[in-house]
């Protein structure tokens, strides 16, 4: 069976093939907390304590190495001061590669299968709010998914009241009371929106557009987990600001913002 063909087995087993993989080679049966980390939050596993194990995404049952430049393809255990231990997954699988749902959310659910209890997400975004510079993090409240799909199967009538931890926002305040909050709307991807798709979203409520983490943070709740997710605005979204969107702009605001936001990351997961 080759790596994926994982996941065209029942996707919970897959996980759990993934999590025993894991314990085998980071010589650690259970984790506490999943870091996922997108855009711009690369250097973050560095500040939060000792990496102790480096796999590459590759060789772990059901994952595969990232297609976009700027995502690390490593998942890495790593030991904070304070004695947890956190599975942090540098490889993001992106609903627009094609690969499917069970593909995007693997990642969560071996997280969960590994003993996670927390799901730390964190995303690169295109901001609504004139107000926040690239560069700017802010605490993801709740999330619109206009992905048209879901994670779950079946009748799987799972409640999203208050999915992005209410406790953990206040902690990451407590950190930094400077944090703003704002809704998050998923959208497929690969391209980023018309300015006419911005004002839709800022019309039904959202104040964050990515490509990411909604699916994701419901894989997350449906497995149990307490869910986090903090954005980095990296571009005001199509149409805000008056000079088109790059890649490279995204991946320059990122880069700037890294030490501060990794630092930030970091606090915060000492708090849980
Ligand atoms: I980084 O402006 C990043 N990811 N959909 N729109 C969407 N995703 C993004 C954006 C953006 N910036």
């Amino acid at each position: 069976m080759s790596n994926t063909e994982f996941l065209n087995t029942d996707p919970f087993d897959a996980a759990r093939a993934a999590a025993d993989y894991i314990a085998e080679e980071t010589g650690f049966d259970s984790h506490d907390v999943a870091l996922v980390l997108g855009s711009g939050w690369g250097e973050a596993a560095d500040l939060i304590g000792e990496t102790t194990a480096t796999l590459s995404a590759a060789e772990v049952p059901g994952f595969s190495a990232p297609s976009v430049v700027g995502h690390v393809g490593t998942i890495r255990s790593v030991l904070t001061k304070e004695g947890k231990r956190a599975l942090v997954l540098g490889a993001r699988t992106h609903y627009y590669e094609g690969k499917g749902v069970r593909a995007v959310v693997h990642g969560v659910r071996t997280a969960a299968a590994a003993g996670c209890k927390t799901l730390v997400l964190t995303n690169g975004c295109g901001g609504l709010n004139e107000d926040w510079a690239p560069g700017t993090p802010v605490l993801i409240s709740d999330h619109i998914n206009l992905t048209a799909t879901s994670p779950l199967e079946g009748a799987t009538f799972v409640d999203l009241t208050d999915l992005y931890s209410s406790r953990i926002r206040d902690l990451a305040r407590q950190v930094d009371s400077s944090l703003d909050q704002g809704v998050y709307a998923q959208f497929t991807g690969p391209h980023y929106e018309t300015p006419a798709e911005v004002q839709y979203a800022k019309r039904i409520g959202a104040d964050l557009v990515g490509m990411s983490t909604a699916l994701e943070a419901i894989a997350g709740r449906h497995a149990g987990m307490e869910v986090f997710g903090i954005s980095l605005v990296t571009n005001l979204a199509a149409g805000i600001s008056p000079v088109p969107l790059s890649h490279e702009e995204v991946l320059e605001a990122g880069h700037a913002a890294g030490p501060r936001i990794s630092k930030l990351l970091a606090e915060i997961i000492a708090k849980l």
